[in-house]
């Protein structure tokens, strides 16, 4: 397995988030990538694609902001990490306010979600890496690659922010993917908190096939999003699969669920499979309630790769971060061409 992965993506260290009501170290280190990157043989450094593939995905106004949002923050005569405190309800009117804390808060929907001195740069070289790891896969008909990304971007939407993620790399690949001729794309995800962002994205596109299993929403975060009678919008209609399990859920369960959406994603015609792989559904975690232990990883990895369809696996989440890089080596071996 090939891997990807730029050191600007570390430079992004928000100190604290909000955590039931108190304030706590930030849980999505760097630390968490440089224990994956210890675990990986073959890790290349991105290539630079430019804006245009984000472009793609996110709005220009919110690019703008992310790109200058800690700037502005620092005239404003701030200091320590940049982050709003009120949030529009969806479906407000759009104001185009500029205050630093009205985009803050116009620009997110929660507070997990700090933006720091580099957090723009690293989101910028997460989504590169991402580009980076499909671009191998383009030009060598590679069968998988890995994008080491982080910051992650599964809870990221064309304009918003929140969930520890500023840019959604998942969905970047997988415009790219099918603007590259080799779709039709599904995006799988199983991380274990929905991935509300790339639902979004894709939530009306008839083009793109999203399936995520997660831990149910009614009890887990995000909350508003993820649940089973989402099935796509308009044209999309029927191309938006969720599947919430209960917390403590544990490998026997898990993989008859991963069967389910293997073979929905197999039904639609899928020709290339983004994968949005979170390692917090450990029983290790620290945020997450899941029940899966590291040697069930490989053997979840072994029923993706059953479906022989090129896949670009892309990181998002996982917290337990002195187990993290043997969870993330576990599951890449399980495709078979060692780590
Ligand atoms: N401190 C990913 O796994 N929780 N994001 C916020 C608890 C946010 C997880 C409140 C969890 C986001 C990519
Ligand atoms: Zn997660």
């Amino acid at each position: 397995m090939i891997s990807f992965f730029d050191d600007r993506q570390l430079g992004h260290a928000p100190t604290q988030e909000l955590h039931n009501g108190g304030w706590e170290p930030y849980n999505e280190t760097a630390a968490r990538a440089t224990d994956i990157a210890s675990r990986l043989v073959d890790m290349r450094r991105s290539s630079d694609f430019g804006i245009d593939p984000i472009l793609a995905v996110h709005s220009a106004d919110y690019i703008d902001f992310l790109s200058t949002a800690f700037r502005q923050w620092q005239d404003a005569g701030r200091s320590g990490d940049a982050l709003g405190y009120t949030f529009p309800i969806v479906g407000r009117r759009p104001l185009n306010l500029s205050r630093i804390d009205a985009r803050l808060g116009a620009y997110s929907f929660d507070a997990a979600t700090p933006i720091a001195a580099h957090s723009w740069d690293a989101a910028y070289w997460s989504a590169q890496s991402a580009l980076s790891a499909l671009d191998h896969m383009a030009q060598n008909s590679a069968q998988s690659a890995f994008a080491l990304c982080r910051p992650p971007g599964h809870h990221a939407g064309a304009d918003y922010m929140g969930g520890y993620c500023y840019l959604n790399n998942a969905a970047i690949a997988a415009r790219q993917a099918q603007k590259a001729g080799m779709g039709p794309v599904a995006i799988l995800d199983i991380d274990y908190h929905h991935g509300n962002g790339t639902q979004d994205i894709f939530y009306e596109d008839p083009e793109i096939f999203f399936a995520s299993i997660h831990a149910d929403p009614v009890a887990d975060y995000p909350f508003y999003w993820g649940h089973q009678d989402e099935t796509g919008a308009g044209e999309g209609i029927g191309t938006n699969l969720n599947i919430p399990l209960p917390r403590g859920t544990d490998y026997r369960h898990y993989q008859s669920t991963l069967g389910t959406a293997l073979d929905a994603i197999s039904k639609w015609g899928a020709k290339f499979l983004v994968l949005s792989f979170g390692a917090d559904t450990y029983a290790g975690d620290p945020i997450s309630e899941f029940q899966l232990q590291t040697g069930d990883f490989p053997r979840l990895a072994q029923d993706i790769s059953a479906l022989a369809m090129p896949t670009l696996i892309v990181m998002e989440g996982g917290y337990a971060v002195d187990a993290l890089g043997e969870n993330v080596g576990a599951f890449l071996s399980g495709f078979g061409h060692g780590i």
